[in-house]
């Protein structure tokens, strides 16, 4: 089936001003939509990571896509993660993900991947994730992601957007925001975005949050690197019980010998929690020495740059034949990213934790899925009876987002900047900070 288009659409979504160790969300998210039309008028899309340097790497590989047969293109493309240099490491600490030239290569692979899967589901009528082994379930788990966040919904000007939930930066407000969106969403567990307030304050909300919403909810959190290896320590001591249970102490601090020392002395301590990463480990190359050092007990997967759905596929049996977990990491996303990370987890069984996901933080008027916001009921999401990624583009949304685009000033995702912009004029990304 031949592709006799490609069409790549840079959109901005309204963001509201969340808080990480990386410093703050701008007013709106970039993203990139990619369209591969094949001869016969069907239309495979994908989301993928936004600005200039996204759209620029999918624009090179134009003369290569078009013209090509959707169902062989990725096997040409595969020395994009496969060949020389596609495996070695390539960890990173300090960019924010999407901004790492060590995975660009990788990004935009995923990103024709999942094109090309959608365009040939609906070329033979069959989902995404039946089409990459078939699926091991039917609804996927997603977690609640609450964040420290200043008031404001996102967006500018005129195009401000409604602040849902409010400024949250304490334990109790931070508390109020997770039970607002477990409530309107059902996550039955709870990732929470650390690396902000002091290390002390950010024990308080962990101890909150589970005294009201309970054990039964698992709880992690992650301050991105935040943390000294004795600040990491304090912390897994002190919430050696709330992250017990299926929770999780992700990325305390940076790198892997800091991350290995880490778990060293938490064990010696009789302190099993568990330590995952999305920055430490973010490629097959970084594997190797995280096993030899026990750095790293869950990966946190993302097809968006670990080089698509099949290559997550592969990195889920490598975690289980390590006796490593698997959870997804999610940076902020619209429906059809939401779908693709779905249709991945549905058909890969060594998932073993409820995916990250930004969605809740965006807004229905940025929506460029026909029909509106996919639904996220119980903290699942269904894998539609529909073909390919089970979603279609609304293209006036999608003109709203290009012309959101245009009128932004900038073109690349940079929180410290809008730290210095909105909060602090002299603020740096310092770490580790505590
Ligand atoms: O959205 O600010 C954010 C997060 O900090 C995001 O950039 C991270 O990539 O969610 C991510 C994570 O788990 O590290
Ligand atoms: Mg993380």
């Amino acid at each position: 089936m031949k592709i006799v288009d490609m069409r790549i659409h840079s959109i901005a979504i309204a963001d509201p001003p969340l808080r990480s160790s990386y410093g703050l969300h701008a007013p709106y998210a970039l993203r990139t939509i990619l369209e591969l039309q094949s001869e016969d008028g069907i239309v495979g899309i994908s989301e993928t990571y936004g600005g200039q340097a996204p759209a620029q790497a999918l624009r090179q590989l134009r003369p290569q896509i078009v013209g090509a047969d959707s169902y062989r293109l990725t096997g040409f493309l595969s020395p994009m993660v496969e060949g020389q240099g596609a495996g070695f490491e390539r960890s990173q600490t300090y960019l924010v993900p999407g901004e790492n030239p060590l995975d660009a290569t990788t990004r935009t692979y995923a990103a024709i991947e999942v094109g090309c899967l959608d365009l040939i589901g609906k070329s033979v009528g069959q989902p995404v994730c039946d089409l990459i082994g078939g699926r091991v379930r039917d609804e996927v788990a997603f977690s609640a992601y609450p964040f420290y966040k200043h008031a404001g919904g996102g967006g500018e000007g005129d195009d401000v957007r409604e602040d849902e939930y409010g400024e949250a930066l304490t334990p109790e407000a931070l508390v109020q925001q997770a039970k607002q969106m477990v409530s309107k969403y059902g996550f039955g567990s709870v990732k929470f975005k650390g690396g902000v307030l002091e290390p002390d304050l950010e024990i308080e909300t962990i101890k909150l949050l589970r005294q009201e919403l309970g054990p039964e909810v698992p709880l992690r959190i992650d301050p991105n690197s935040a943390w000294t290896v004795e600040t990491s320590l304090r912390v897994g001591k002190a919430l050696a019980e709330e992250l017990s249970g299926g929770g999780y102490l992700e990325d305390p601090t940076a790198g892997l010998d800091n991350m290995a020392e880490v778990r060293r002395r938490l064990v010696a301590e009789g302190i099993m929690t568990p330590l995952a990463t999305n920055v430490a480990v973010t490629s097959f190359g970084d594997i190797p020495r995280s096993i030899e050092l026990d750095a790293v007990q869950i990966i946190l997967c993302d097809h968006h740059y670990w080089g698509g759905m099949r290559q997550v596929q592969h990195l889920a049996n490598l975690c289980k034949v390590f006796g490593i977990g698997l959870s997804m990491h999610s940076n902020s996303h619209l429906g059809v990213s939401l779908m693709g990370m779905a249709h991945v987890a549905a058909a890969t069984p060594h998932l073993t934790y409820a995916c990250d996901t930004h969605y809740p933080w965006q807004s229905e008027q940025d929506e460029v899925v026909e029909g509106g916001r996919v639904s996220i009921v119980n903290g699942c999401v269904k894998i539609p009876d529909k073909p390919g990624l089970g979603v279609e583009l609304d293209y006036d949304q999608l003109a709203r987002g290009r012309e959101r685009y245009e009128k932004c000033p900038y073109r690349k995702r940079d929180d410290e900047a809008q730290m210095r912009k909105h909060i602090y004029p002299d603020w740096k990304r310092i770490l580790p900070r505590w």
